[in-house]
């Protein structure tokens, strides 16, 4: 903990890829193991393009109790870190999460790269416009318990064509320019905070790969031993609210 926190002090550029598990402490649940479940259905099985082609209205009930279940959650002590670290070294740092659930910009990080897209910004199926959905009330239109209510299916204002969830999917292109900027920035970091990832998706979980070719130190912040920890990097092992605090204070820098 003391030599990355000596890595964290020098260095000039430091990435962030951060996972579902850096939003854990904060209640929103991860996709693989235990917390991937709704209605008894596994996430994986919910979040791909030929489930919503197969049952939109199905799919929907899952992004709208995400959406109204993510509002409700709030940036935990590592969010708070990662946007502490920012602010002490503004320029420096840049957070390329796989998350869309906005939490790292709620805590305040600026320079955020969403590879997964936002959960708050529906998309037209025919004309591609964005339909942002952030700024509305808690409304609870579906909860896991409530199995006898569907959405509604929600059409687009300009083209009437089919909304669906603003998120990337398997086999779907990640946003215009996010990987290249994250690529950019895994190159140039001397070091990269793997966070909360199981390290499977690709091609984020590549990042650590092109840090690592780079000469950049990876760290790898987990409550679980992971296969993406190669020699060389350092593994530290705990909930991303403890560790990131423990390690960014231990830089010298001030939380609050
Ligand atoms: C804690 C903790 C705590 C718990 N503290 N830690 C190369 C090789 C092979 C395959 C491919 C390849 N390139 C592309 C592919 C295909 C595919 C892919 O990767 N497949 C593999 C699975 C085999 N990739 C894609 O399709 C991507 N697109 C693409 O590459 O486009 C290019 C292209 C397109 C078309 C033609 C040709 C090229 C897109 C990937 C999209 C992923 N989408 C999802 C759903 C998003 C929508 C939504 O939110 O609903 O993204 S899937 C899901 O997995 C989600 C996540 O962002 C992603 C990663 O999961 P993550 O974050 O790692 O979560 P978990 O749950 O897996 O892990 C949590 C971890 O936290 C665990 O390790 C815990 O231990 C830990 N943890 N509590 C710290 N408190
Ligand atoms: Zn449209």
């Amino acid at each position: 903990m003391s030599d990355v926190a000596a890595w964290i002090r020098n260095a000039e550029k430091i990435t962030v890829l951060s996972g579902a598990g850096m939003s854990a402490e904060s209640g929103v649940p991860t996709f693989r193991g235990d917390g991937g479940l709704w209605r008894q259905r596994g996430a994986l099985e919910l979040a791909n393009a030929e489930a919503f082609e197969r049952d939109p209205k199905g799919v929907w009930a899952w992004y709208r109790w995400r959406q109204d279940h993510t509002r409700r959650c709030v940036p935990n002590a590592g969010h708070l870190a990662l946007a502490a670290l920012e602010r002490a070294r503004p320029g420096q740092v840049l957070i390329a999460t796989q998350n869309v659930d906005g939490l790292h910009r709620r805590a305040g990080s600026e320079r955020v790269i969403e590879l997964h897209g936002n959960l708050f910004a529906d998309r037209c199926t025919r004309c591609g416009q964005v339909h942002p959905c952030d700024d509305g009330p808690v409304t609870s239109p579906v909860t896991p318990e409530d199995g006898a209510r569907d959405p509604e299916l929600v059409r687009c204002t300009r083209c009437q064509g089919l909304l669906r969830p603003g998120v990337v999917w398997f086999g779907e292109h990640l946003p215009a320019g996010a990987l290249e900027t994250a690529t950019a920035a895994a190159e140039e970091a001397d070091v990269l905070l793997v966070v909360g990832t199981s390290g499977v998706v690709m091609p984020a979980a590549g990042l650590a790969r092109v840090t690592r070719e780079h000469g950049g130190r990876v760290v790898v912040i987990n409550t679980e031993h992971t296969d993406l920890v190669r020699a060389g990097d350092v593994e530290l092992l705990g909930g991303a609210a403890v560790v990131l605090p423990e390690l960014v204070a231990g830089a010298g820098i001030a939380l609050a």
